[in-house]
């Protein structure tokens, strides 16, 4: 019955496909002088302030990029690099180290009922990744059931029954305006009991009347998830939309205030040339980016791997 998540091989290249399809916009932004900037054979100064600069307007964040061309410079002095494509290899290195988080995902153990709340502002795009999420799962053998906790605008609530629809897995609702708390509980009652399902995700509110009641109420609800389920809820996902690049980052130290993150999905990453953005959430965030959105697909979801990005940064 418990089933650990197994991707193919043919299925994880595909996602690394899709990965680096998503970063054209990227590439043909800022990020894709990192691929020239090592073409000529000496180093000068000219040569970091450069580098500082690329990695800046690709939105790498200001304190990231400070720390990241420092420590390359330091090994290079260290180590006495003298070429461009050895100090072009320990950025590499040094970007992969800031990526650096456990591959394991909670998500991903067997469990009874494994609960994933998916938090975010509104538009950054949760209703969609829940989807998407929902049909990877499901067609890797779990049974998936979402809740509509976003009982605070009209029209979400149904968006998730349509989804669920589409994707064909049942969606717990007590329509618009619900106590969220007692949607989630129901959910994890209707998991255990009637569904019988093993996944459930949480779809929760972007916005409230005031940002405080928000943070409340995602606190409320996790407790909801705690007290019913040991160790509930075993990730909490926040979404975050690329194209909003650094702002982003502010909306989701708020979040992680409120409810203990473990991982970003970055949507819209095929929208934006702000890619750099995920060094910036691994590193002042301290969370893994864990999926990305490709698309506005059901389909277009990856998992996000540390090596095919940095790799796609350069190509
Ligand atoms: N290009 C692209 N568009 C996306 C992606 N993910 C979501 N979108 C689009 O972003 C818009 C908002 O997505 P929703 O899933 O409704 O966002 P939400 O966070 O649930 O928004 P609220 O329910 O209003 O709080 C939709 O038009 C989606 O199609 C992505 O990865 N790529
Ligand atoms: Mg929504």
């Amino acid at each position: 019955m418990l089933k650990l998540f197994r991707r193919t091989k043919e299925e994880e290249l595909a996602d690394q496909q899709r990965l680096h399809d998503s970063l054209e916009k990227t590439r043909s932004g800022f990020m894709g002088r990192l691929s020239t900037l090592f073409q000529p054979n000496e180093l000068t100064e000219q040569t970091w302030e450069e580098l500082e600069e690329t990695l800046i307007m690709g939105d790498v964040g200001v304190e990231t990029t400070l720390a990241l061309v420092e420590k390359v410079r330091q090994r290079a002095r260290q180590e006495g690099l003298k070429r461009t494509d050895q100090v072009q290899a320990v950025l590499k290195q040094e970007m992969l180290a800031l990526l650096d988080h456990p591959a394991e995902m909670a998500l991903d153990e067997p469990r009874l009922l494994t609960v994933v709340l998916v938090v975010g502002v509104n538009g950054s795009g949760k209703t969609t990744s829940i989807a998407k999420l929902a049909k990877l799962y499901k067609d890797h053998g779990r049974k998936v059931v979402l809740a509509a906790a976003d009982t605070f605008r009209a029209a979400a609530v149904r968006q998730l029954e349509i989804w669920g629809e589409r994707v064909g897995v049942d969606v717990i609702s007590q329509g618009q305006g619900a106590d969220p708390g007692a949607v989630v509980y129901d959910a994890i009652r209707a998991c255990q009991e009637s569904r019988q399902a093993d996944l459930l995700i949480v779809d929760t509110a972007g916005r409230l009347h005031t940002k405080y009641n928000l943070m409340k109420e995602l606190e409320k609800v996790r407790n909801v998830a705690a007290r019913q389920v040991h160790k509930a809820p075993h990730e909490v996902f926040l979404v975050l939309d690329a194209t909003t690049g650094q702002n982003g980052l502010s909306q989701a130290r708020h979040f992680k205030e409120a409810v203990d993150i473990t991982g970003v999905i970055l949507t819209k990453l095929d929208g934006t040339a702000k890619g750099g953005i995920v060094f910036a959430i691994s590193k002042e965030l301290g969370v893994p980016v864990r999926f990305v959105g490709t698309g506005e697909k059901v389909d277009d979801i990856a998992f996000f791997d540390a090596r095919t990005f940095v790799e796609s940064l350069f190509k």
